[in-house]
């Protein structure tokens, strides 16, 4: 009986499981179904023993939307810059944008501060809250990547008193696009509480050297439907906490994309929770026609479940991305063909991670090896709480697992200096 069961199972080789079919209220209604395929080739594929008892974990991977091996990078430990970018005990310089190549010199912008961090518990008005506090936004360039060059002033200074960005400018992104440089930031409005909202700005120069002009107001702002509970210095406090970016809107980065340009982001909720044994960020996305915008957010935000600092990239006719550090899908690639329904495609072995990855924008990605843009770049490491430093970090590919000596896949022999490929 058992196997007239299973050769019927195997006869129409699917299971009906519930889909992720986007349906308003789909909680009261039922939930659509979806054909679990498990015919003979599947189940001997994944190892799987009996297709009349699978386990759940087996059904989620007999869900997986992609089971190709070509998106996976070790890390090797980073390593130190020369010149301006050598570490400075005293200063901070912290999350590049991505490095872009012109005329022959490769081109970095990031956050500098100088100083140690006091943090919340004393005078906000007047001292600096966290490392990334009080920053400006500063350039430097490089012949070859390693020995930095760092401009004698900064290339974003703060806004005047009172203005949107009088506090810090930090965590800044650059875009080339039709010989203009576009740098997207982080924007704080003194004073800096735990409570205070952050916002993202832009400025544009048809120069990567400057001179830059601002935009007047904030490109992107939080949602504005959180409600903090009392007036307490508690950012974990709320009535409601609103939407997944009610609190800060941080990490931006703008990529042209199928005719428009695509403002990914970090976003940080009002009353944010721990989950999966990291924080509850999630990333989402504004549209706009014109790269200063009007940046409208996507209905479909939030665009992750898992996350931290942004780190995009195109590929393939659509859009990459690497989630690092918080929440169940951290350390793993995605990929989107339309920019916003990212699927995982592979992952990253957790060992030397950088976190803060700027980009190197002059290395492409291609169909055949999509995470190429990571054979090297630049990210930070805390060199203490008070002190980051920024270094280059460097990646490899990995395709394959063959023991040394032993014959790959492909019938060569693995010699004992290769690395897999
Ligand atoms: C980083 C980024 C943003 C935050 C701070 C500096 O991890 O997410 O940039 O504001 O930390």
């Amino acid at each position: 009986m058992k196997i007239k069961v299973s050769a019927f199972a195997a006869l129409i080789a699917a299971v009906l499981i519930g889909c992720n079919k986007p349906v308003s209220r789909q909680t009261e209604e039922k939930p659509c179904e979806q054909k679990l395929d498990v015919s003979e080739a599947k189940l001997d594929r994944f190892g799987i023993t009996n297709r009349d008892y699978l386990s759940t974990a087996s059904k989620r991977a007999l869900q997986w939307q992609y089971v190709e091996n070509d998106w996976y990078r070790v890390f090797n430990p980073m390593k130190s810059l020369k010149g301006d970018l050598a570490y400075e005990e005293g200063v901070v310089r912290r999350d590049p944008s991505a490095v872009i190549k012109v005329d022959g010199l490769y081109h970095v912008w990031y956050s500098r501060s100088t100083g140690k961090t006091d943090g919340f518990g004393g005078d906000v008005e007047n001292e600096k809250v966290f490392p990334w506090d009080r920053c400006t936004i500063w350039h430097a360039t490089s012949k070859d990547g390693w020995t930095w060059k760092e401009d004698k002033e900064a290339a974003i200074p703060l806004g005047e008193k009172g203005t949107y960005d009088d506090r810090s400018v930090f965590t800044v992104e650059v875009m080339q696009w039709q010989d203009m440089y576009y740098l997207c930031y982080q924007t704080i409005k003194s004073p800096y509480d735990v409570r205070t909202k952050n916002e993202v700005g832009l400025a544009w120069s048809n120069s990567p050297n400057g001179p830059w002009t601002k935009s007047k107001a904030p490109i992107l702002k939080p949602a504005d439907n959180g409600i903090w509970k009392g007036t307490e210095q508690n950012r974990f406090m709320v009535e409601k906490k609103g939407d997944f970016d009610s609190h800060k809107v941080h990490d931006p980065c703008i990529l042209p994309f199928n005719g428009k340009f695509y403002l990914y982001y970090k976003g940080e909720q009002m009353g944010e929770e721990i989950l999966y044994g990291g924080r509850q960020i999630r990333h989402g996305v504004a549209v706009a026609d014109n790269p200063k915008g009007p940046y409208v957010k996507s209905k479909y935000n939030p665009i992750s479940n898992s996350g931290h600092e942004i780190c995009v990239w195109p590929v393939d006719g659509g859009i990459a991305s690497l989630i690092t550090t918080d929440g169940p899908e951290r350390n793993t690639f995605q990929f989107a063909p339309d920019g916003i329904n990212f699927e995982i495609r592979g992952a990253v072995k957790g060992q030397n991670m950088p976190h803060a990855i700027g980009l190197n924008r002059t290395l492409k990605a291609t169909k055949e090896n999509p995470t190429a843009v990571f054979d090297w770049g630049l990210s930070h490491v805390y060199n203490s709480w008070h002190y980051q430093s920024i270094m280059r970090f460097e990646s490899y590919r990995k395709t394959s697992h063959v023991a040394q000596g032993a014959k790959a896949k492909t019938g060569k022999k693995k010699k004992d200096t290769q690395k897999d490929n």
